[in-house]
């Protein structure tokens, strides 16, 4: 893999313009400005509804074709074969949500990673169908107060975990899988221009905070952002050749994840108990992804 590029030496234009209109602190902003610069104009990118669409479209003067919500990986697969079928090369992006990426578009970009598709899935997960008005979505985490599972005498947030969709993607043998933050954009940067250059479906899975949906300061995104991977409820690897799994981050020591839960009002109610058990699966995962890091998975 090349060297993560520090963001200011990535070469080209700045493609996304200043206005649009996303919320103050919006982590999908800082992740799509730094996509599209890696990517480069000659990007055809692809929606489906949530706040992508909604909030940033106007932004990015690039080719973009959008469609219905659980038909992100019809579009992308429809759009590089036409334009294989015409001689063109170009990158072929789909830029979605964890709504359109884990729920009702699981299947067809299961369908699409399954033929190999030569296109780029970005999910910008920040956890919830937050363009709505922050539904729990498959990916909200355990305990999380939203507006379908909120907190009250009865209930303590979202009663299930989260899915685990790198891992559901790594099991497609695709050429590359890997999960990113937007609190380490030379580890995000050097995944974008690693997949860049790779034929095949490459499936980057971006943790994308959102302060609406979360509950915190706008000013604190990339703050909350870094706890969650220093804390290991976001770890950052990446699985390249159908199974060789890498952490690309190691903290020397995981942050307790309380550190970065008590920032966000979506946690504000977790008890002892509740932290403890968010705190056991964080440990036990890091664990077994240390376990696992230089080897290959047995997928
Ligand atoms: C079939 C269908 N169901 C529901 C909707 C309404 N809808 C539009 S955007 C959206 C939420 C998108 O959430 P997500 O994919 O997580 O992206 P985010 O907005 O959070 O970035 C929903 C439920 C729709 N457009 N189509």
């Amino acid at each position: 893999m090349s060297k993560p590029t520090p963001f200011q030496r990535v070469e080209g234009e700045e493609i996304m313009a200043l206005g649009n209109s996303s919320c103050q602190g919006c982590g999908h902003a800082t992740l799509a400005r730094i996509t599209f610069k890696v990517l480069g104009k000659n990007t055809v990118y692809t929606s489906v509804p949530g706040c992508i669409w909604i909030a940033l479209q106007g932004s990015i003067p690039l080719y973009w074709r959008g469609t219905v919500f659980e038909g992100g990986g019809a579009l992308i697969s429809g759009i590089a074969n036409g334009l294989e079928a015409v001689g063109k090369e170009m990158i072929v992006v789909g830029f979605y949500g964890d709504g359109g990426t884990a729920d009702i578009g699981l299947q067809a970009m299961s369908a699409a990673a399954e033929r190999n598709e030569n296109v780029l899935w970005i999910c910008a997960d920040n956890e919830a169908y937050m363009n709505t008005g922050g539904q729990r979505s498959g990916l909200t985490p355990i305990y999380a107060s939203t507006t379908t599972t909120p907190v009250a005498s009865e209930s303590r947030g979202k009663k299930s975990n989260k899915k685990n969709v790198p891992f559901i993607m790594a099991a497609h043998n695709i050429p590359y899988v890997a999960t990113a933050s937007i609190a380490y954009p030379n580890d995000l940067i050097g995944k974008l221009q690693y997949a860049k250059e790779l034929k095949g479906f490459k499936y980057i899975h971006v943790q994308s905070p959102c302060p609406t949906g979360w509950g915190f300061d706008p000013a604190r995104t990339i703050k909350v952002a870094r706890l969650m991977v220093e804390s290991g409820i976001w770890p950052l690897y990446e699985v390249t050749g159908g199974n060789n799994f890498k952490l690309t981050y190691k903290p020397r020591e995981l942050k307790p994840v309380k550190e970065a839960l008590i920032l966000q009002g979506r946690f504000r109610h977790l008890d002892d108990s509740e932290y403890e058990y968010i705190q056991g699966q964080a440990v036990e995962r890091w664990r077994q992804l240390l376990n696992v890091d230089g080897k290959k998975l047995p997928l």
